[in-house]
């Protein structure tokens, strides 16, 4: 076990430096749903998110135009709305959570607007202004090892005027293990040490 550990650790440090603009999301771009230039869709499900009861509007070329590509999404649709995707992380490993967001032109001011994220421990609020120019929000994160969820929801009044969301991506960003990350890593090593010694006693 000793010898495994001390090898895990001389070889982690080497074993990437290879970050990679690969989106680990799906349909992070919200490009999936085909819509007509100048349309938009409240729509129950779209592919790659979990969607909140009131639905996600997506649109293209309406109240603002997308950031990248043709389609954005808004979340307060006949009201406050939400979606969120899961994903799988490597523990220790760094990740790049990126989105942009901006308001309508046609926005009921900074009351009505805003976008709150989740993702594990980390979360934070956008938007809560009135501008309509998209601005891009970008923080890193320690892979946990299991899935990992983000999450938005509109906030501010429930009125059907809300933030507008486009281009959300998680990205690796290093594999080469930040002392947290060598913190869960050991915390595994050692759940594997002890599970190994109970298989042995019980044999
Ligand atoms: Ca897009
Ligand atoms: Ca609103």
């Amino acid at each position: 076990m000793k010898r495994l550990l001390a090898a895990a650790l001389v070889a982690l440090p080497f074993a990437g430096f290879a970050a990679t603009d690969d989106n680990l999301l799906t349909n992070g771009s919200f490009e999936s749903t085909l819509l007509r230039n100048g349309s938009w869709s409240n729509l129950s499900s779209i592919d790659g998110w979990t969607v909140g009861n009131k639905g996600v509007e997506v649109r293209n070329n309406v109240s603002g135009s997308a950031l990248d590509g043709h389609n954005f999404v808004e979340l307060d649709t006949t009201g406050n709305s939400s979606i969120s995707q899961s994903f799988a992380t490597v523990a220790g490993y760094t990740y790049e959570l990126s989105f942009s967001y901006a308001n309508r032109g046609d926005n009921k001011g900074v009351s009505s607007n805003g976008l709150s994220w989740q993702l594990g421990s980390l979360s934070g609020t956008v938007g809560q202004n009135t501008s309509t120019s998209w601005a891009t929000y970008t923080t890193s994160f320690i892979g946990t090892g299991s899935p990992m969820t983000l999450s938005f929801a509109a906030i501010g009044r429930s009125d059907s005027y809300g933030t507008s969301l486009d281009n959300v991506s998680i990205s690796l960003l290093s594999t080469v293990p930040e002392p947290q990350g060598y913190a869960l890593m050991l915390a595994g090593l050692g759940t594997v040490g002890l599970l190994a010694r109970r298989r042995r006693r019980s044999v």
